[in-house]
Order: structure tokens, then C-alpha cells, then sequence
């Protein structure tokens, strides 16, 4: 029988099936729509039942019309809930990082979640799927960076699921653009290489950031929520040569963000 490791080594990636308890997934998810419906209440003078995924779905399309940049924050704060970060460091990622082999993982990027959908677009295509990339570009740590991928939702080809394309790997890093948030591969590719994977809720992939990827594309009016974890191996000797290069910048907004704010009589009424 091929380990994980074995075929992990081979493809670029392995599909674990019921990797997560459905708890697990449904808490981060929660989570989530949790953070959302509170902006939501806020922007729609109303609240949103976010056990009605429709309903709840319509309510986030109308607020990232109506107050776009609280949306892309609200997005942004999400990626930090607690429940992602757990599952980020828990010991089941760890041991299933170190079973394919990366030996002392480390985060090689803040945790991410994406919310796919036509409707959650300014240009109506650019910016709610990603070209073919390789995740190494962006993050360039380890050698053997690897990248965990799953939906919350159960994930085929309509709602655009994961595209793949096995054993790219080892092709080494490709010639790319810098469009959108991952940048686009200009090299040529076959459409007809690449895989679609499919998901249920608990399904995990996990993949070298050197594999060629991409969106599906989500065809439905339903969202297709999604995780990524990004991690590093802080053994793999060209990491440590290299310095432990850190290519995703964080750094603070220089302006205040609401001008005026606060005033010390707020401070003195919180700590009353
Ligand atoms: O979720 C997607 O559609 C694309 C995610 C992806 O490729 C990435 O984050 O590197």
C-alpha cells in the first residue's frame, strides 16, 4: 500500500477523506458567518439567521455592495478567529505535516480562509478565483513548503472546487504575473492537466507549494467557503541557508482609521 508520504512525494498532494471531525470544520465555519452577521446587522439595520445558508449568502453579497471595505475588513478579521488558529497548531496538523515530511513545521503565513463567489467581485471576474499559481511564489520558504486546502462546505466542480495538476511539483518554479493576490503562471499549461478534486465537509488536501493549482470555477449562487494553511519547514537545510526568509509583510496602517478616535472619556467609561 503507498503511504501518504509516498504518494504525497509522486502527485504534489494527497487527498485525505474524513481528515477533520465535521466539528471541527463546522466551528471555523460558524465562526465565521458569526463575525460576518454582526456587520451584517450593522450595514442592514437587521439581523441575518446564519443557519440559512441562502438567506445568510443573499445577506453577504448585499453587504459587500453596500459597504465594501467594512467587508473586505470583516473578511480580513475572520481569517483570525480562534477556531482557525487552533486547528492551524493542533496536533493533528502537526502530525499530518510531519507524516509527509516536513519535520519541524512552522506557520509560513497568517491562516487564511476565502469566500469564492461572482457576487463577491467588483469586476465581475478578476478577483474571486485565482489563475494557475504555485503558493511558493508568494510565500518562498522552505523547499518543501506545503499548503493544507480544504472547503467547509461539500466541494465539487460546480461550486469550484480545488484544479490540480499532479506531479507539477516538480517542474520548479514557473515564470509568473503579479495579477491578483497570488500571481498567474504565463508559462504554457494544458487545460486538460489539470484535476478536479472534489470535497465533502472533514476532506482536507494537503499539497507542496510548488504544485500548479487554481480555482474552479463556482458556477452556483451558493459561496464557496474555503481554508488555507500555509507552513514552512524550519529543518530543510536551503530554508536555514537562506535565512528563514519571511516574504509576506505584515505591517501597521500608518493613519488612524477612524480620525478622532478615541476620545478619553470612551477610555474612561470602558475601564469605569
Ligand atoms: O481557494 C481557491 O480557489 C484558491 C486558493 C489558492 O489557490 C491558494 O490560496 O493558494
Amino acid at each position: 500500500m503507498t503511504t501518504h508520504k509516498e504518494e504525497f512525494n509522486k502527485n504534489g498532494y494527497v487527498l485525505l477523506r474524513n481528515f477533520l471531525d465535521q466539528e471541527t470544520v463546522a466551528e471555523i465555519y460558524r465562526e465565521a458567518r458569526e463575525i460576518f452577521a454582526t456587520q451584517i446587522k450593522r450595514v442592514a439595520g437587521q439581523p441575518v439567521d446564519i443557519e440559512d445558508r441562502d438567506a445568510f449568502e443573499a445577506a453577504m453579497f448585499d453587504f459587500f455592495e453596500k459597504d465594501f471595505d467594512a467587508f473586505v475588513n470583516t473578511g480580513k478579521t475572520v481569517q483570525h478567529s480562534f477556531s482557525l488558529h487552533r486547528l492551524a497548531v493542533s496536533k493533528q496538523i502537526e502530525a499530518i505535516l510531519k507524516e509527509i515530511g516536513i519535520e519541524k513545521p512552522v506557520i509560513g503565513a497568517r491562516p487564511a480562509m476565502q469566500f469564492n463567489s461572482r457576487f463577491l467581485s467588483k469586476d465581475g471576474s478578476k478577483h474571486w478565483k485565482l489563475d494557475a499559481h504555485q503558493d511558493w511564489r508568494t510565500g518562498q520558504g522552505s523547499l518543501d513548503s506545503t499548503v493544507i486546502w480544504f472547503p467547509m462546505v461539500e466541494a465539487g466542480a460546480e461550486i469550484g472546487a480545488l484544479q490540480v495538476i499532479p506531479g507539477s511539483h516538480k517542474s520548479g518554479l514557473l515564470e509568473a504575473n503579479t495579477s491578483g493576490y497570488q500571481g498567474g503562471i504565463t508559462a504554457t499549461l494544458k487545460e486538460e492537466d489539470f484535476v478536479q478534486t472534489e470535497f465533502r465537509a472533514g476532506d482536507v488536501l494537503i499539497f507542496s507549494a510548488f504544485l500548479v493549482h487554481q480555482s474552479g470555477n463556482n458556477v452556483t449562487r451558493n459561496i464557496r467557503w474555503s481554508v488555507q494553511l500555509r507552513y514552512n519547514n524550519l529543518a530543510e537545510p536551503t530554508f536555514i541557508e537562506r535565512g528563514y526568509p519571511m516574504a509576506y509583510i505584515y505591517k501597521p496602517e500608518p493613519d488612524l482609521v477612524t480620525p478622532n478616535f478615541p476620545t478619553p472619556q470612551q477610555l474612561k467609561d470602558l475601564y469605569r
